[in-house]
């Protein structure tokens, strides 16, 4: 379906997809033989929290980046609009206990706890290109479970038309939610089907381990055929609906980021082109790589727009 190889990505860019993999049997082969305390190099070697979750079928064959590419440089306006605060700032966010709350048209609204619904959805690795609407794109070893497993089990009535996402507003933690940069708390949205979509993926985990609260812990959203502002952070609340969510950056600049939102190399930003990205961990005489219609993922979505003028509906 998307599987790509590893010549489409060069190797000076990212991790070897090879070295990820076989710090996992590392690990594993350390674990079976006690030897967590005995490994050289001084600091014991810690079993990562989810080595054992298997590949899931919709993960990509490719390289992935450095845990170090993904985890220092990222977005979390609700912090900062800097690339590498979140780093620091989001390690004040509590994120245990987590609750997520459900309502508008579905069938079994409520308070859910986290624990609660990670005991009800077995957790799958998925390796995904991820690509911002500002031309930078990484490929990420998620941890999570489909989006649609999740919201299926909440009973969605035959009214939901949409799916409504909220990040967590706390201003006295979140200390970028005292600027006004976007209007809070950072609200996405998907059509039903979209979000039914099993490409759709909730992280909780990435690199074998739990998600970086920089990187949206306890719970966020990974869309890989969208530009990654669709991917939200910390959500508290899924919202079905009757009628198309009002989304962050859709409200704060509406001709320049809709709510569709597909990654699409024919579709120019007002201000910069969409047609090639940076691939982060690249140095500065890195190529730049093209960007691919659906961020490569049409086969499997592109039915899903059949028929809609997509630089209308951008
Ligand atoms: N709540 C929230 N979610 C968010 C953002 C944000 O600022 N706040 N930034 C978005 C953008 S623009 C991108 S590119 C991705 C970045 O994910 P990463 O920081 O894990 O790479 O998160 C998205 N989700
Ligand atoms: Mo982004």
């Amino acid at each position: 379906m998307i599987i790509k190889t590893k010549a489409d990505i060069l190797s000076s860019e990212i991790t070897d997809r090879a070295v990820f993999e076989a710090r996992r049997t590392l690990i594993k082969a350390a674990v079976g033989a006690s030897l967590l305390t005995a490994l050289p190099g001084g600091a014991a070697m810690q079993p990562k929290k989810y080595a054992e979750v298997p590949v899931g079928p919709y993960s990509a064959q490719l390289p992935v980046n450095a845990f170090e590419d993904v985890s220092r440089y990222t977005n979390y306006y609700e912090f900062s609009t800097n690339k590498t605060d979140a780093t620091v700032l989001a390690q004040a966010l509590t994120i245990k206990p987590w609750s997520l709350m459900v309502d508008g048209e579905v069938e079994r609204p409520g308070v859910y706890q986290l624990e609660d619904i990670l005991k009800a959805n077995p957790l799958e690795q998925r390796i995904y290109r991820f690509r911002c609407v500002e031309a930078w794109s990484m490929v990420v070893p998620w941890v999570g479970f489909p989006l649609a497993s999740m919201l299926k089990q909440f009973k969605p009535t035959s009214k939901a038309g949409f799916v409504e996402f909220t990040t967590l507003y706390n201003p006295d933690i979140m200390v970028g939610q005292r600027s006004s940069v976007l209007d809070w708390p950072y609200v996405e949205g998907l059509r039903i089907d979209e979000a039914m979509h099993p490409l759709a993926f909730m992280a909780t985990g990435m690199y074998d381990d739990e998600l970086p609260k920089q990187n949206g812990a306890p719970l966020r959203l990974v869309v890989p055929w969208k530009y990654g502002f669709k991917s939200i952070k910390a959500i508290v609340r899924i919202r079905f609906r009757e009628q198309m969510p009002k989304t962050a950056w859709n409200k704060n600049a509406p001709h320049e980021y809709g709510f569709y939102a597909n990654v699409n190399p024919d579709v120019p930003h007002p201000r910069w082109s969409q047609r090639r990205e940076r691939v982060l961990g690249g140095g500065i005489f890195t190529p730049k790589r093209d960007t691919e219609k659906f961020n490569g993922y049409g086969e499997a979505v592109a039915p899903l727009y059949a028929g809609m003028d997509l630089a209308k509906y951008f």
